[in-house]
């Protein structure tokens, strides 16, 4: 499949296709059948021969621009920047003239398992170009320059040149609130380069759209999920309405604690939170500063950071660690070239895109992660993330070339975290991270919950404002110039956070987040944060617990995973909530397991910010 997104690679090249949704009026092949009227046996025949055609050309396509992105990927060089913008063109400009091509059909004539791949080739293509001449080369070298200026950039702190590796750890450990802002802002220097080009960026792919029958290209990112954007919307509505409490109480919390660290000048005890505070170069994972927020209920003894170091683990025992999981299900172990090819750490001798990513090359048995691993709890987290796209891949092989994919794009990120939420303190003991003597009591569940939910609450309305944003940015409802208010604006509405100080003029914030020069959608991964829960819970419920969910894990549960296999093989080849049926029982996607996951920390947060004035008053945002 050449999905070259970040289950892939980090080009900005989607030829994913993963939706049902027609690209003007969306048809909901859920409920809708497509052979009313007997299609013309020729159009079928026809129809039938394009995609015999289209999936060959574009799996061939696929092996050889894979490897091209690879090579850049693990070492940004001129050369390899100049043929991965080549590759990419080339890759391009076949999957909009198939795209195009496709159109001579008639979608609603034709049997449901083609309409449903002419469908995915036709809104598949994440960053499209139009046909004009030149059009898909411009558009190939903006996007190879903005993933290579991300993936290079460095700020001098203190005489040294710090990579974003290195600039995350002082956010993450520092806690002088001068030295924050100071990487903070400095991280921020690396992204005003990229705006031009960003804006121009958008220009080319809006024509892309377009051609292919879309008023905008967050219309057709939105067509992907087996609905008509609007609905989708709607869904996204309902799901963040569930879960927004959740997020306010924690925001909450989290608000006075620092405030208690930090003081009125630095942190008010109302209004939004500073930023650079969080822990996270984003904001979006604040488990970092657990220490500071923690609960003053007892909490585990051991620390996972420090008791992988102490257990002697390296990157690549993390990694197989991870694995073992997997295989404890009932999945078989990863092959040989994922240990030959994979890029486990960061090699000391060139650039490269240290971003976690998981790719499937050849789409059949070349799997591999790239990573910049570090022995700590967040790149285990990452780790078992990574490898959950990898199993993924592995279990939809067989499918044809145009369903190698997610069910949709949520699916293929909740399924590595799925597998992390099982790492619980029994699962620890199991593989002799922690012994019998250090398993947390009962009474140490809330701050159990809270690490969690540091990772996983904070994250939900991050997601909602990445895409937010890029959804007005590609629609043209925020222009150029106002590229940075409204990244703030939409920061300090969903999340309730400011930036540390006055922003400079040609800032351009979102472009100092990988996904946005990455060109990775990030609906995605909302979507994800909700479903994972969904998942565990069903599994938990599989496997006949009776527990708190948080205590659940489904280490060595052959029957769950024989049941989670079955929705993975499916890939994308039916709607996705027949998926979500197959192995949950349910085809909605539901907020409720994450909120039941969370109660017990809710009522211990709701009693600790009584007496504080939560929310932080932005105004809102149209
Ligand atoms: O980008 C990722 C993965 C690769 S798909 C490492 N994630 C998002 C991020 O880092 O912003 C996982 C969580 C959210
Ligand atoms: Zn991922």
């Amino acid at each position: 499949m050449l999905r070259l997104s970040l289950a892939t690679s980090a080009i900005a090249l989607t030829i994913a296709l993963a939706s049902c949704a027609a690209p003007k009026e969306a048809v909901d092949v859920t409920t809708t059948t497509l052979t009313e009227a007997p299609p013309e046996a020729d159009q079928v025949a026809d129809a039938t021969a394009f995609m015999a055609r289209a999936e060959q050309e574009l799996s061939d396509m696929s092996d050889e621009a894979s490897l091209v992105f690879w090579a850049q990927a693990t070492n940004i060089t001129d050369e390899t920047n100049a043929a991965a913008a080549e590759a990419g063109a080339k890759a391009t400009k076949l999957a909009v003239s198939l795209a195009n091509e496709s159109k001579q059909f008639d979608i609603d004539t034709l049997p449901p398992e083609l309409a449903r791949k002419m469908q995915r080739l036709r809104s598949g293509i994440t960053i499209p170009a139009p046909s004009t001449p030149g059009a898909a080369d411009e558009l190939s070298k903006i996007t190879t320059d903005l993933d290579a200026t991300y993936g290079t950039g460095k700020f001098n702190y203190k005489g040294k040149d710090l990579t974003l590796d290195e600039l995350s750890t002082i956010i993450e450990t520092s806690r002088d609130p001068e030295e924050l802002k100071a990487v903070w802002e400095g991280w921020r220097t690396v992204s005003p380069p990229m705006k031009a080009p960003y804006a121009r960026m958008v220009e080319i792919a809006n024509e892309g759209a377009q051609e292919l029958g879309y008023p905008s290209l967050d219309q057709m990112w939105l067509s992907n999920y087996d609905m008509a954007p609007e609905q989708m919307e709607q869904e996204v509505d309902r799901l963040w309405s569930q879960v927004e409490p959740l997020y306010e109480e924690l925001h909450c919390y989290t608000r006075m604690k620092l405030n208690e660290k930090y003081g009125d000048d630095v942190q008010p005890a109302t209004g939004p939170i500073r930023a650079d505070l969080l822990g996270n170069m984003w904001a979006q994972d604040w488990a970092a500063i657990y220490d500071v927020v923690k609960t003053d209920t007892p909490g585990p003894s051991y620390n996972l950071t420090t008791r992988l170091g102490e257990k002697g683990y390296d990157a690549i025992r993390m990694v197989k660690t991870g694995e073992a999981f997997f295989t404890s299900l009932g999945f078989a172990p990863l092959p040989e070239t994922f240990w030959e090819r994979s890029m486990i750490t960061r090699p000391e001798d060139r650039e490269v895109v240290c971003h976690a990513s998981a790719w499937d090359v050849d789409n059949m048995d070349d799997v591999r992660i790239k990573m910049c691993t570090e022995v700590n709890e967040e790149d285990f987290d990452t780790v078992h993330h990574e490898l959950g796209h990898n199993f993924y891949q592995r279990a939809y092989k067989d499918q044809d070339f145009l369903y190698k994919d997610g069910a949709h794009d949520g699916f293929h990120e909740a399924i590595g975290d799925f597998i992390g939420l099982s790492i619980t303190p029994e699962y620890l003991k199991q593989i002799g991270l922690i012994d019998e003597s250090e398993m947390p009591p009962a009474d140490a569940d809330t701050a159990l919950l809270l690490n969690v939910a540091l990772k996983k609450v904070a994250f939900l309305p991050f997601a909602l404002t990445v895409d937010g944003w890029r959804w007005d940015v590609l629609s043209g409802k925020t222009a150029p110039e106002d590229y940075n208010d409204a990244w703030w604006a939409k920061r300090l509405e969903l999340q309730g956070i400011v930036p540390p100080g006055e922003r400079p003029a040609g800032a351009f914030d979102p472009g100092a987040k990988y996904h946005i020069p990455g060109n990775t959608p990030y609906l995605r991964y909302f979507l994800s944060y909700v479903m994972q829960f969904q998942f565990h819970k069903a599994a938990c419920e599989q496997a006949g617990w009776e527990g708190p969910l948080h205590r659940c894990s489904i280490y060595n549960n052959k029957e769950v995973g024989q049941r989670f296999n079955a929705m993975m093989e499916m890939g994308a080849s039916k709607p996705w909530p027949d998926a979500l049926e197959s192995f949950t029982g349910t085809r909605e996607m539901d907020g409720s397991a994450i909120v039941e996951y969370f109660d017990p920390l809710m009522t211990y947060l709701k009693e600790e910010t009584k007496d504080q004035t939560c929310g932080w008053d932005a105004p809102a945002v149209e």
